[in-house]
């Protein structure tokens, strides 16, 4: 089956569980005979900004806490390194190396009420990139590497990007230029003359600038945060290139909904189903196609600007990011980055501060900062949050081919069937309604449960279960995991 097919399926299942037509028993009906997409065994991953690097400590095998946190989320693991700092910082070489005037192409603006992007700017240096190396192999996780665009030179892109390559070695999967070049005209170009043809020249300048000083580089791009609408145009254009630098993924970001201060920012419309993740993959995954690639989600979470508390942070974001991620597996992607860190760096990618402060009542503190991060620091500890407990129950997808179902309910709920690479089925049921669910599915054991007091809770709990059993019902708001009990 091929995967225009397969996305045909997925959206008859989606649209049979909004169906009207309400029938009185749910059914699951799992085509195990028709092969979906394989998910990779990397599939899962985080997104940070690059600004962390001006700490070289961070990424450091020597930050325990932070290690261990990467590795209990999953073994290999991808860390995504870009966001909005990523077009503000500079390449420092040597210790003497002066911080390099702004490149004529840039018509600097800042965006209302935040500092001037300029004034955010930082140092990568070598040791923050030796550390990283260090960090990856003692998580086992693998690397995005982001690299200004937007205020810096091809020049400039090409050495940092040869010091990464020749440091991180086969712990670099590729190079970002640039992040969200779709918004550069808010902070970095012209708005008049910056669109998908302006940032195409710039891109290709960059990326051949690299390629000349790393011979196997490879790209993801254009990490654009909405403007999917510019992926035919980037296929038809890199398409018609032969000697196109080689592109390992199209990639692009998704917050579901924001600012925090937004109405329509609410837990109940979090859960709902989303036709938007299936038009960003039909446009994302017709260009991958043209351009014989793959395709991921770089950088996305619950709610954009920092994220919101009470929603972002919260156990409803944990059975959103296991439906999500399990949507893009089902959907063909190579995986995808939730995007946390430190509360600073991600108030600095958004001009200094995290909107969703101005809406906690108690002691800002005692949240975790951004609101939507997947790894909290607090004080000295670095904590899962409830969304990284979604992201790991949805990774027990990692290395299984994914199968269309047929998943028809009255209830707000979705499924997901797949054969792991050991040959055993598995099927994953999320029911995200107040009501539980009825299931009859003979034949398969409970393996997992993603459970919470309440919604709101900031507790999460992935437990498996103490005996063998089968599942009749799924309680609300509540995901589980079933592997066949069949040889
Ligand atoms: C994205 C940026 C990232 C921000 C995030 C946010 O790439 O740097 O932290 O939005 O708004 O657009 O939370």
């Amino acid at each position: 089956m091929n995967r225009r097919r397969f996305l045909a399926v997925s959206a008859a299942a989606a649209a049979s569980l909004r169906s009207l037509a309400q029938p009185t028993k749910p059914a699951l009906t799992i085509h195990a005979d028709k092969p979906g997409p394989t998910v990779p065994t990397n599939f899962l991953g985080l997104s940070y900004e690059t600004q962390q690097l001006s700490d070289p400590t961070f990424f450091s095998p020597r930050n325990t806490g932070l290690v261990d946190q990467f590795r209990a989320l999953a073994p290999n693991g991808v860390l995504r390194i870009g966001g909005n700092t990523s077009d503000v910082g500079w390449w420092k070489p040597t210790l003497a190396s002066k911080q390099p005037p702004l490149p004529a192409n840039v018509t600097l603006r800042t965006p209302p009420g935040e500092k001037s992007p300029m004034d955010l700017s930082y140092a990568v240096t070598p040791v923050a990139v030796t550390n990283l190396r260090a960090f990856l192999d003692a998580t086992g996780w693998t690397c995005l590497y982001g690299i200004n665009l937007g205020s810096s030179t091809p020049a400039r892109a090409a050495d940092e990007a040869t010091f990464v390559s020749k440091t991180l070695g086969d712990k670099l999967e590729y190079f970002q230029l640039g992040n969200e070049a779709d918004g550069f005209a808010s902070r970095f170009r012209d708005k008049a003359t910056w669109n998908v043809e302006a940032y195409l020249d710039e891109w290709l300048t960059a990326a051949k600038a690299v390629r000349a000083a790393v011979p196997h580089a490879r790209f993801g791009m254009p990490d654009v945060a909405s403007k999917t609408s510019w992926f035919p145009t980037i296929a038809d254009k890199l398409g018609a290139i032969s000697n196109r630098p080689d592109i390992a993924a199209l990639t692009h970001h998704y917050y579901f909904t924001g600012p925090p201060s937004n109405p329509n920012a609410t837990l109940d419309n979090l859960l709902k189903p989303n036709p938007r993740v299936e038009k960003d993959a039909a446009l994302v995954h017709d260009a991958a196609q043209k351009l014989h690639t793959k395709y991921r989600m770089t950088e996305g979470n619950t709610c954009y600007r920092g994220g919101k508390p009470g929603m972002s942070d919260v156990f409803g974001a944990a059975l959103w990011a296991a439906d999500y991620c399990l949507q893009l597996a089902s959907l063909g992607y190579s995986g995808v980055n939730l995007h946390g860190g430190d509360g600073q760096m991600v108030a600095n990618s958004l001009g200094g501060t995290l909107p969703g402060d101005a809406l906690v009542t108690d002691d800002p503190a005692t949240h975790p900062h951004p609101y939507y991060t997947p790894i909290a620091h607090i004080g000295p500890k670095y904590i899962a949050e409830p969304v990284s407990f979604g992201m790991k129950f949805a990774n027990n997808f990692a290395g299984a081919t994914m199968h269309p179902i047929d998943f028809t309910t009255t209830l707000n709920a979705t499924a997901y069937a797949a054969t792991l690479a050991t040959g055993q089925p598995i099927v994953a049921i999320i029911n995200k309604d107040a009501a539980p669910l009825h299931v009859d599915l003979s034949g398969y054991a409970l393996a997992l449960t993603l459970s919470a007091p309440s919604l709101t809770s900031t507790t999460v709990s992935l437990d498996e279960p103490s005996a063998n059993r089968e599942v009749s019902t799924v309680p609300p708001y509540t995901a589980v995991l079933l592997r066949s009990t069949r040889p």
